[in-house]
């Protein structure tokens, strides 16, 4: 039995299932996570969706968004928890035991290839564009109605993740994917009025930022910038206004890798990679603890600012060489 098919019989043995999505999650985490407690529901199931931070306001129309909720210390674990788009058990943000039990089934599907296989069942398809293209394929095996909601879920999840269809991992299966997507209904309206043209100021405002602050190093091959503490006070912006702004680096011409700097606290340094062609920044990131895809990665360097600058740095550079 593929592994795909023992995660189908699992969840058919179950009545009761708790999936989780990872901390500060991006429209694929929640995408993914919308989706498959539909799916479920549909088929009789009682779903209970965590995630330990709160849901961004760009994906509030996502159907049922409000009842992701953080872990409640009140309710014990679910006898089976699906994990989606969790490269490793800490991505959830919470301390394992707290949420998953000794009894606990754990079913982990992802597309990350830096996953560490931590379920009892592992679905892991680096090739995957999206966890959501994952989900699309069990809803489809567990003979799950894909409905206008479920499909505009799916459609955020690859949508987000492909940077709108653009990015290395879109392959021609994304692309047949969201067809059938559409096809059921997916609000595709919906998704970029609330997602790619609902940018708030403070956002911008870091934007402005950090194109004023840009750094370049081999030959221009490497663009960089950091983000201090003092940064997001004054521009208003939170560690989430940060998403995406990196594909600016990236997208310079000349530029294979992108790197933003975030200092979170005094010695906690949070930094997300980016390649365009050939340069492997999962590598990197995995050399600091971190992880992701080869095109896209992050990890965290619990060091001052500018010591993680230097330390990163001297590493992506000779990537680069
Ligand atoms: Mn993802």
């Amino acid at each position: 039995m593929t592994e795909i098919v023992k995660i189908k019989e699992q969840i058919k043995k179950s009545d009761k299932i708790t999936i989780v999505s990872h901390c500060h999650p991006d429209g694929d985490a929640l995408g993914s996570q919308i989706a498959l407690a539909l799916g479920l529901e549909q088929l009789g199931m009682e779903v209970t969706m965590i995630n330990k931070d709160p849901v961004p306001q760009t994906y509030r129309f996502l159907k049922n968004w409000e009842l992701i909720k953080p872990h409640d210390e009140n309710t014990g674990p679910s006898a089976l928890m699906i994990f989606l788009d969790c490269a490793t058990l800490d991505r959830v943000g919470y301390p394992v035991e707290n949420i998953v039990g000794s009894n606990s089934v754990v079913i982990n599907i992802d597309h990350h290839i830096s996953n560490t296989n931590f379920g009892h069942l592992n679905w892991v398809e680096p090739s995957a564009a999206a966890t959501a293209e994952l989900i699309y394929d069990l809803l489809g095996l567990l003979h799950v109605k894909i409905d206008k909601d479920i499909a505009t879920a799916l459609y955020t999840g690859i949508s987000t993740d492909t940077g709108s269809f653009l990015y290395e991992n879109t392959t021609a299966t994304t692309h047949l994917v969201v067809s059938d997507l559409i096809n059921r209904g997916a609000d595709v309206g919906l998704v970029r009025l609330n997602y790619y043209e609902n940018i708030n100021i403070s956002k911008i405002n870091l934007l402005k930022y950090i194109l004023n602050n840009l750094k370049f190093c081999s030959d221009n091959k490497i663009c960089w910038a950091a983000i201090k503490q003092y940064d997001f006070a004054s521009s208003g912006a939170t560690d989430q206004d940060t998403e995406g702004l990196i594909n600016y680096l990236k997208n310079i011409s000349g530029v294979e890798v992108a790197i933003i700097f975030r200092e979170m606290a005094p010695e906690q340094v949070k930094v997300s990679f980016r390649s365009k062609k050939w340069a492997d920044v999962n590598l990197v990131a995995e050399k600091f603890g971190g992880g992701g895809h080869p095109r896209a990665s992050g990890c965290t360097v619990n060091e001052d600012l500018d010591k993680a600058i230097s330390s990163v740095l001297r590493v992506v550079m000779e990537s680069v060489t």
